[in-house]
């Protein structure tokens, strides 16, 4: 047991009774990017953590998987936690073999541990690099990291703001193990979509074979709408840049929806009309079920049947 901490002042809990999507997610569809948070009084949060969030367990995230029409999750390790993985682990063990781990690791985790995570599901570690979520990692770290996770088979999830892949994109491409992108590299999406910027994000995933994910309109729209109220044309501002993914790469790319949404001080999306949001970004079948079902099966389950 742990002692109380208060939330983060300003926070927004996950939204409650999300609608129904309209939109059908084919048989299969895996949610790439969640989190859990504690419950507080069961899994501490990590003394170092830059914010203290709502409880969001491993029951709550499988009725929303439920409820939304998804089969698997990823669940990635939240800076709340640091580096203490349980209950990530936890949320993944209890998740029956429907779901995969994405760990933070220190540099000086032995072989053993790494090999009971890969036992109880987890299949890559995140390097964030955040100023406002992690104190600054030093690159040798994260190569002994790498280094240790390559044998396992395991990929490396990279977090970074768009502004700081310039200096980023070489050591990026240096590390040993498949690379995959939160976010889509966090474009400014008041910039236009063909411009500097998201041109050099699309051509770093092109040289490097990197995955991107997708996810998190509504962490990068300026202008909206909102997915809240019904709204199904939601983040008008992000679709071109998520379309121009999907349509570059229809073979490298993932969808999640971040629940329970760490950080997000201006609304908190209906998760239902999160999923309404795919639609607009994969517009065939086709993209649809590569986006939702063969890209993260090839990831993470490779060689089962959906
Ligand atoms: C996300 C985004 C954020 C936070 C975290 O681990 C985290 O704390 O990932 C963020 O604040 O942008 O992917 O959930």
């Amino acid at each position: 047991m742990s002692e109380h901490s208060p939330k983060t002042p300003g926070w927004l809990d996950w939204y409650q009774n999300p609608s129904k999507p309209v939109f059908t997610p084919p048989p299969g569809t895996i949610d790439t990017h969640c989190h859990v948070f504690g419950p507080q009084a069961e899994f501490s949060f990590a003394p170092e953590r830059k914010y203290t969030p709502c409880d969001g367990g491993k029951e709550q995230l499988f009725t929303l998987r439920d409820h939304l029409g998804i089969s698997r999750n990823v669940i990635v390790q939240a800076t709340c936690h640091g580096a203490d993985n349980t209950a990530m682990v936890d949320a993944v063990e209890a998740s029956g073999g429907r779901a995969r781990g994405i760990a933070t690791v220190r540099p000086d985790i032995t072989d053993a541990e790494l090999h009971r995570l890969h036992a109880a599901g987890v299949r890559g570690v995140r390097f964030n690099f955040l100023r406002r979520l992690v104190d600054t990692t030093p690159k040798d770290d994260l190569t002994t990291i790498a280094e240790k996770v390559a044998p396992l088979g395991w990929h490396i999830v990279l977090y970074f703001e768009s502004a700081d892949l310039h200096e980023l994109e070489g050591y990026f491409g240096s590390l040993p193990t498949p690379l995959v992108v939160d976010h889509m590299g966090r474009p400014d999406v008041t910039e236009p979509v063909d411009g500097p910027e998201f041109a050099r994000f699309l051509r770093f995933v092109e040289r490097n074979t990197v995955w991107v994910k997708v996810t998190c309109p509504e962490r990068l729209s300026v202008t909206g709408p909102a997915a809240l109220d019904g709204q199904r044309h939601a983040y008008a501002d992000v679709v071109p840049f998520a379309r121009r993914a999907v349509e570059e790469f229809p073979d490298l790319v993932l969808w999640g929806t971040d629940w329970p949404h760490p950080n997000l001080t201006d609304h908190m999306p209906d998760d239902g009309l999160l999923v309404d949001y795919v639609p607009q970004v994969a517009v065939t079948t086709e993209q649809q079920h590569k986006l939702l079902v063969d890209n993260p099966m090839r990831l993470y389950w490779p060689g089962e049947a959906v």
